[in-house]
């Protein structure tokens, strides 16, 4: 026996809308990423690049804060298990931080508590991101830590950035 509802075109019709309707949702949200993407620039705040491109255009990676302005920052950052070089990071009303970040052995993370920033680390690679601080900013410390679990010593991997103003 045929299905109760077989040979009525009205069914198809419905069939043939809803197929077009989510068509054109994917279609539309596919768009607007590209046209956010390419045509306004709205890309992941953070690059990323391999530790010899860095050497090509730097030299050698030397983690340390560099004050190249005022209130500019580069703070060079190395994540090691478990641990960062280096622990300790202090600025001094900072307006415009750019942080690079390598690994030397496995994926870590970097975020710096109570911030916007929380970045992924690979090995080889250079994580590379500006930072500017809002300018309510309260001085004082600021906890970094891993975020991504690299081993027995993973909750041991933390530092503190201080704010001064
Ligand atoms: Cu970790």
């Amino acid at each position: 026996m045929a299905h109760p509802n077989s040979g009525q075109r009205g069914e198809m019709v419905y069939e043939y809308v809803w197929i077009i309707v989510v068509v054109a949702i994917i279609a539309g949200l596919s768009a607007s990423m590209a046209y956010y993407g390419f045509a306004r620039g709205f890309n992941p705040a953070c690059k990323a690049y391999s530790l010899s491109e860095y050497q090509e255009k730097y030299g050698a990676f030397t983690p340390g804060v560099r004050e190249v302005g005022p209130g500019v920052y580069e703070v060079n950052i190395k994540a090691i298990q478990f641990t960062f070089i280096p622990r300790e990071i202090r600025l001094k009303d900072p307006v415009r931080v750019v942080f690079r970040i390598t690994s030397d052995d496995v994926i870590h993370g970097f975020k710096i508590a109570g911030t916007s920033v929380n970045v992924m680390v690979f090995p080889g690679y250079v994580a590379e991101f500006v930072w500017e601080p809002p300018r309510d900013l309260k001085p004082g410390e600021y906890i970094f830590y891993c975020t991504e679990y690299c081993g027995l010593g993973h909750d041991l991997m933390s530092g503190k950035l201080i704010i001064e103003k």
